[in-house]
């Protein structure tokens, strides 16, 4: 890391030091070095990648593709998007500890992969949904990833033999209005917005940060569109910025 970025570090950390309610609002790269993939960035994003699948994976993630391709849906969802052997990464850990030592006080996270929870943060909100909740489209029974991951073909519930759909949010959906109405209302609480590996292309960003008047501090390996309104934006691989900002 070059010194301009280190003296970054050091000013995140005492901004963190003086705020009075931090909130991290993150995206998939927070996840990337878990193993887990983005969807946009240039170097390693799903979408800039060959696909062997009869649409993209942008049109693969609507509610139109799912209904009509259910086999290959969920053959892409299986294959590329749920890892469920993929470990928390040392940003999921740090948040948590931050939690726990009252520097931050919510994350909200476009990812569905469960990582900060089980990581140990308690005040989560999954704006995207999450993969560990699962429910059948006949009957309402909740089941666990497992029964997604581990079959093969189209999931379906022992019960009524409904489809069982991911818990996550496809393109085009609207967020769950609790959700969404908790996460605006921490972002207006807060006076310290750190957005981590989002592109703040996805419309909850805009959503969330266009009303936002607090210090926002952007961290990503890529520019976002936000980067000028910022107060601060660190180009960096986000572990490598936690492990000079916490402990
Ligand atoms: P995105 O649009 O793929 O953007 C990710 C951003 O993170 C890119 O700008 C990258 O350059 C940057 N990035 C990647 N790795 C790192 C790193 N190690 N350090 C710093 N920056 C990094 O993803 P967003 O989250 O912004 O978009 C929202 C979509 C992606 C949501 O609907 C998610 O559900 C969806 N998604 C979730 C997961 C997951 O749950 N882990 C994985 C892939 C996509
Ligand atoms: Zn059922």
């Amino acid at each position: 890391m070059d010194e301009i970025t280190q003296d970054k570090c050091r000013e995140l950390r005492g901004m963190l030091a003086q705020a009075g309610y931090a909130v991290f609002f993150g995206g998939a790269g927070v996840s990337t070095d878990s193993g887990l993939v983005d969807f946009r960035s240039q170097k390693r994003g799903l979408y800039n990648r060959p696909s062997e699948y009869s649409a993209s994976p942008e049109e693969m993630l609507t509610p139109k593709f799912y209904e009509e391709n259910p086999e290959e849906f969920f053959d892409f969802y299986r294959t590329k998007l749920l890892n469920l052997a993929a470990p928390p990464n040392s940003v999921h850990y740090a948040l948590a500890e931050m939690e726990r030592a009252g520097v931050i006080k919510c994350v909200i996270t476009q990812n569905a992969d469960n990582l900060h929870q089980r990581a140990g943060s308690e005040n989560v909100i999954d704006i995207h949904g999450n993969v560990y909740i699962n429910t059948c489209e006949g009957c309402g029974r909740r089941f666990p990833p497992e029964a997604v991951a581990d079959c093969p073909g189209v999931p379906r519930c022992g019960v009524c033999g409904g489809v069982i759909r991911p818990g996550i949010l496809l393109f085009g959906e609207v967020p769950d209005m609790k959700l969404a109405m908790a996460a605006i209302r921490e972002i207006n609480r807060s006076d310290l917005l750190i957005a981590g590996g989002t592109s703040l292309k996805v419309s909850s960003a805009p959503r969330l940060l266009d009303r936002y008047r607090g210090k926002l501090v952007i961290i990503n390996d890529e520019p976002t569109p936000y980067d000028s309104r910022a107060d601060l934006v660190i180009n960096a691989g986000i572990s490598e910025v936690f492990a000079r900002i916490w402990p």
